[in-house]
């Protein structure tokens, strides 16, 4: 029968983008986030982001149900002060770990659906311009959380 033929052909269709995406040259690791006091109604994910590619890719957006308005941002020296910029992307090149995290690069989350709690996790999906979308699952971490090495030379000393 004819219909089965082309609802055959759709089918082979839809296959093509799932196929690219588990090709995909971009892994994501370690995604976090601090966990948000209740008051507070922005948030921020951080993540480490690995080409295993030989091109550059840029991660273009992000999206998720957790934020109102989620946007790629980083930190820049004004006067004296760190100030957040939205970004229009954020390069990812081959051969070196892009690292987004606290006072430089991050995945914006503006208004808050609920509070982030610690040990909880939730998606955000990546839209980079040639891996195309990839979902990861941000983990939420208590405020006090030491990470490694690279958490360490931020200014922002909390106090206790
Ligand atoms: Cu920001």
């Amino acid at each position: 029968m004819k219909i089965n033929l082309s609802s055959l052909i759709g089918l082979l269709a839809v296959s093509v983008p799932l196929f690219a995406a588990d090709a995909s040259n971009i892994k994501v690791e370690d995604a976090w986030a601090w966990a948000s006091p209740p008051t507070v109604t922005n948030g921020a994910a951080y993540m480490t982001l690995v080409n295993t590619g030989k091109e550059t890719d840029r991660l273009v957006g992000a999206s998720g149900e957790v934020a109102g308005i989620v946007e790629l941002h980083t930190h820049l020296m004004e006067g004296g002060m760190m100030k957040m910029r939205p970004l229009e992307a954020i390069e990812v090149s081959p051969g070196e770990a892009t690292v987004l995290r606290p006072s430089g690069l991050h995945i914006m989350l503006i208004g808050l659906k609920k509070p982030l709690a610690a040990g909880e996790t939730f998606p955000l999906r990546l839209h980079f311009e040639k891996a195309g979308e990839i979902w990861v699952e941000v983990t939420v971490h208590k405020m006090d959380y030491k990470g490694g090495g690279e958490h360490k030379h931020h200014s922002d000393r909390r106090a206790q």
